[in-house]
């Protein structure tokens, strides 16, 4: 049994790794034994979270790209591979969070949040499957989505959209790609307290609504959704597809 969850040999990319739940996954991946990639934006921040990461002694490195830009994913791959990382298991976590009223939301903000949200996953994603089906060793996929992609709340519409499109892309993955012996699942958080979360945890009427709506009656932490990725990277779930498991307190399984 202690070996089904071992990811020793195996190499993880994490998009969006330089804080928030992205480094929780990566943080905790590694400690499973895997070489973890970590990617952002912000290269300061990046090297900062590597940096964190290698003094506990875990193997890490950062490759920054946008995972908007198509060009640029590819030319990530490119380089990871010619190092020798071959991707065994992809965290598509990247993402960002934009709130407003959908009649004053401006077609710019719309598209940035769904290019980024769920045009995002799939640039990665296929870049990933196209090289784990080439190498023929199979592979991991997790998608990262969110109570959204269950359940709307009023003024993150765009994130909403993205997020439900995020459990269909898994599923659609898991379509095309599990006769190469890929996984595809997703991890739907909660209400996690992180950056992109800060205003909401800071407004005394919301942290109350979060902690009166969800049966465990408080915020989750990042490191609570570590052991799901890795479950979700390991062989314990070679035969699951398709799915998205939420850790959320309880939230969606209560009125
Ligand atoms: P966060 O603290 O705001 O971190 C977002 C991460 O994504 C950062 O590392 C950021 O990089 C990176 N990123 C943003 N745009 C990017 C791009 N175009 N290309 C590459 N990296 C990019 O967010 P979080 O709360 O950890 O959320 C991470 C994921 O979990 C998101 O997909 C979010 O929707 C999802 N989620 C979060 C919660 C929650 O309660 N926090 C719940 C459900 C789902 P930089 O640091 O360089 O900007
Ligand atoms: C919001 C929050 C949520 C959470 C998460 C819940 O504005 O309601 O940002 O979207 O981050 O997605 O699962």
């Amino acid at each position: 049994m202690n070996t089904l969850f071992d990811l020793t040999g195996k190499t993880a990319l994490v998009t969006g790794s330089s804080r928030g739940l992205g480094y929780a996954f990566a943080e905790g991946l590694a400690q499973a034994g895997a070489k973890v990639i970590l990617n952002g934006l912000n290269e300061e921040m990046l090297n900062a979270a590597v940096d964190r990461l290698q003094k506990q002694g875990y193997q890490a490195q950062g490759v920054k790209f946008d995972v908007t830009d198509e060009a640029a994913v590819i030319t990530a791959f490119d380089q990871l591979s010619a190092q020798g990382n071959e991707i065994d298991i992809l965290m598509n976590n990247a993402g960002i969070q934009f709130r407003q009223s959908m009649v004053e939301l401006k077609l710019e903000d719309w598209q940035r949040v769904l290019d980024i949200n769920l045009t995002g996953a799939f640039l990665v994603g296929r870049e990933a499957a196209k090289r784990m089906i080439r190498c023929a060793k199979g592979g991991k996929i997790i998608n990262i989505g969110s109570l959204t992609s269950q359940a709307a709340r009023a003024t993150v519409a765009p994130y909403t959209a993205a997020k439900g499109g995020i459990k269909m892309l898994t599923k659609s993955m898991a379509a095309e790609w599990a006769e190469f012996n890929i996984q595809t699942n997703a991890i739907g958080p909660g209400y996690i307290v992180t950056d992109m979360n800060n205003a909401l945890v800071e407004n005394k009427e919301f942290d109350a609504w979060v902690k009166s709506s969800n049966p465990s009656r408080r915020w989750g932490l990042p490191g609570e959704l570590a052991g799901t990725a890795v479950y979700l990277s390991s062989s314990a779930s070679d035969y699951v597809n398709g799915q998205i498991i939420y850790v959320d307190g309880g939230w969606l399984a209560v009125l």
